[in-house]
């Protein structure tokens, strides 16, 4: 079966040629990460860096090399004027006539790593709109201004997912000729849910609105919902948010009160914005308890923010309990 390889489905979508570049050096490095992935404790890559990044978090080796790769590959691209990344404290200027502006998480779930479970490397693509020498402020742009987002997930097999704004495709690595293939185009989130995804341990520690919801879909058939809802985690955003692109839910991580100085766990700029444009694009909602996430002005590149994605009506049902 002959399959679209992805420059030919970039070309054929009309992509502006700078912006594919960008696509395509992503999956390009992508191929490099998923090796050390796969070659594991044989390369010495497992375990930790014995650093923090920026956000205080201690950095896994698997993380530094990523970040490098990725940084490394998007800087040589002539259409690239700015990086930005989980693991750089700063924003990092690059060339002066490029086009577009990178944010990325270059290995998002790394906790999962010394478990050879599963990971990625999640990217959004934001025009360059802004003064000659970058800054942070031009890459405070809303989620919805994103020319391009997606993610690669390092699972039983390697899969870029991608949108350019017009619906979300599935591409699945050719391992014997390090190309990606087009897989699934049209990706849509059926409307009804049947799963959930939440880091339970938390429940003590969320709003009443999220206790409420959480408790009434565990009530099941029994319960005011009337139904009996299957639950997922895999703490890694990739992993979740692939699953209800293939199979619809509901996927949540709250504000909770251990740290309450911060708005939430995740990443607005490189984990919320570009899979709220995915899952947006494939048909389903991406909200806070206040608001749509895509519609945030960011404030600062590391912002945090309570995530709420999934399937279009259940997200509305877990926001009014949280609006009741
Ligand atoms: P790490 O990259 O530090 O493992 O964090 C992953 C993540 O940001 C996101 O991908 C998961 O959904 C979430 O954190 C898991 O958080 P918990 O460990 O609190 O369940």
């Amino acid at each position: 079966m002959s399959r679209t390889a992805l420059p030919e489905f970039l070309s054929n979508a009309a992509v502006p040629t700078e912006l594919q570049s960008v696509i395509l050096g992503l999956a390009d490095v992508s191929v490099t990460i998923s090796q050390a992935l796969a070659k594991g404790a044989l390369a010495g890559v497992l375990g930790a860096a014995g650093a923090e990044n920026v956000q205080g978090e201690d950095q896994k080796k698997l993380d530094v090399i990523a970040n490098d790769l990725i940084k490394d590959a998007l800087a040589a691209l002539p259409a690239v004027r700015g990086l930005a990344s989980e693991e750089e404290p700063d924003v990092l200027a690059c060339h002066t006539d490029g086009q577009y502006l990178v944010t990325f998480d270059p290995l998002d779930g790394s906790s999962n790593i010394d478990i050879n479970s599963m990971v990625g490397t999640i990217f959004s693509v934001l025009p360059h709109t802004g003064s000659a020498a970058v800054t942070e402020q031009d890459f405070l742009q809303p989620g919805r201004q994103q020319a391009a987002a997606g993610y690669i997930l390092y699972g039983p097999s390697v899969m870029l997912v991608l949108s350019t704004g017009n619906g979300v495709a599935m591409f699945t690595l050719d391992q014997d000729q390090n190309r990606y293939l087009l897989t699934e185009a049209d990706i849509n989130i059926p409307v009804e849910a049947k799963e959930f995804s939440i880091n339970m341990s938390n429940q003590r520690h969320w709003v009443a609105g999220m206790q409420h919801y959480i408790s009434d879909l565990l009530l099941g058939k029994e319960g005011p919902r009337g139904k009996d809802f299957n639950m997922r985690w895999v703490a890694a955003m990739v992993a979740d948010v692939h699953r209800i692109l293939c199979r619809g839910g509901l996927f949540t991580y709250p504000w909770d009160s251990r740290k309450p100085e911060q708005a939430g766990k995740l990443r607005l700029m490189y984990e919320a914005n570009p899979m709220g444009f995915l899952v947006e694009q494939a048909g389903g909602e991406v909200w806070t308890p206040e608001g749509k996430i895509l519609d945030i002005q960011p404030e600062h590149i590391h912002q945090r923010v309570p995530v709420i994605l999934g399937a279009a009506s259940e997200v509305k049902i877990c926001v009014d309990y949280h609006q009741r």
